[in-house]
């Protein structure tokens, strides 16, 4: 295939409820997808991709408006000028281009997407997942009080999901876990995610996390903080579980054996794109590291395509792959559910999902074009 177009969408999404993390409280969801249009020699084919960013760089330094710019000044160019893309070289194109891992997985899975129309394969049979549903969690926001925590909570156990993920943040802690443990026992699997808003300082505190019987906490520590994981894992008996800290397979590599990561969380667009993160899911599941998927707060597209990923034999906890209704009122492609704990794995060609013309229309609040 040849590129010889790309069109950035970018899309602004109002959340259910604002979601509020230790680095910042989201009400929309700010994005950009990527329309890629390519000469397959005996014709014209398009593929879709999206970037996880967000709109400041808050999670890791990229946000939506600097991708849109590496994208049309440094990475289309670089794909414009190869005669046979594939997915699989998306990647090796991109290499001389430092970091912007969640910009180069947009473009990733567009290539990928429109590979795939063409072979008429789905992206689950491209990976070699293994289920046609995969366990359902979700990500809980910080609250504004313990009784509104424990509504929240409450609603989403009744609605059957399989794991509670909740922020946590210094002021924070243990006190919302203990009150979650408290009104609902500890019959149902519980963790949770500080977004890197601790030092190794707070080791005495973290550790009283572990009377709550949590099955993980996720990167309690800054992202380069591997070696200070490993000492803090020493610390606690609640498993340490790496998100921020794995750029690639090769952080993956050095986290696993410096002892910092029991458990990973796998996030493509933290890596560069599902290729990239293909290779870590093997990693893990050569030294029997656990993996699960985790959310960027994804529209329909990258939800279906999280979810073909966490149908991969490693993915043995349940991720953040929730239903589109836990953040959208609406998407722009048909649905994502959750029922009965579980999220169904697409099958159709690609993502197995479309963007809706008109959806995209309605939320669209910037267009971009890029020609060679
Ligand atoms: O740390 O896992 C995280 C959302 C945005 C940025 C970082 C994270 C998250 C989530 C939400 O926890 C996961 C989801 O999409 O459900
Ligand atoms: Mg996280």
């Amino acid at each position: 295939m040849k590129l010889t177009s790309l069109t950035l969408h970018q899309i602004r999404l109002p959340l259910v409820s604002p979601f509020t993390t230790s680095f910042m409280k989201e009400t929309e969801k700010d994005c950009y997808l990527v329309e890629a249009r390519f000469d397959t020699g005996s014709g014209e084919v398009t593929g879709w991709g999206e970037s996880v960013a967000m709109v400041g760089p808050l999670y890791s330094d990229e946000y939506t408006a600097g991708g849109i710019a590496v994208t049309r000044d440094w990475l289309a160019p670089a794909l414009f000028n190869v005669e046979h893309l594939t997915a699989e070289t998306v990647g090796w194109h991109l290499r001389h281009i430092i970091g912007h891992p969640m910009a180069k997985s947009a473009l990733e899975m567009a290539v990928i997407e429109a590979q795939l129309k063409v072979q008429n394969l789905s992206f689950k049979d491209y990976l070699g997942g293994v289920v046609d549903q995969i366990p359902s969690g979700v990500s809980v926001g910080i609250q504004d009080s313990i009784p509104e925590l424990l509504e929240a909570i409450g609603g989403y156990l009744d609605e059957g999901y399989a794991r509670i993920k909740l922020k946590i943040k210094p002021g924070a802690d243990i006190e919302p876990v203990a009150a979650v443990r408290r009104e609902f026992g500890d019959d149902f699997l519980f963790q949770v995610d500080a977004n890197a808003a601790y030092t190794l300082v707070d080791a005495n505190h973290l550790k009283k996390l572990d009377d709550y019987g949590l099955l993980l906490i996720e990167q309690p520590l800054g992202e380069a903080d591997i070696r200070q994981h490993a000492q803090l894992a020493k610390l606690m008996d609640t498993p340490m579980c790496l998100d921020e800290s794995i750029v690639s397979a090769e952080a993956a590599a050095d986290a696993i054996s410096l002892g910092a990561t029991s458990v990973i969380n796998i996030k493509p667009g933290r890596v560069g794109g599902y290729i990239e993160a293909k290779r870590i899911h093997d990693l893990c599941r050569a030294h029997g590291v656990a993996v699960w998927h985790g959310g960027m707060v994804e529209t329909g597209l990258g939800r279906a395509a999280n979810a073909a990923m966490a149908s991969l034999p490693g993915f043995t906890l349940p991720g953040d792959v929730s239903g589109s209704k836990r953040f959208f009122h609406e998407d722009i492609t048909k649905e994502i559910v959750m029922h009965d704990g579980v999220v169904d794995v697409p099958r159709g060609p690609g993502f197995g999902v479309t963007i809706d013309p008109a959806q995209l229309e309605k939320f669209r609040v910037a267009e971009y074009t890029i020609t060679p």
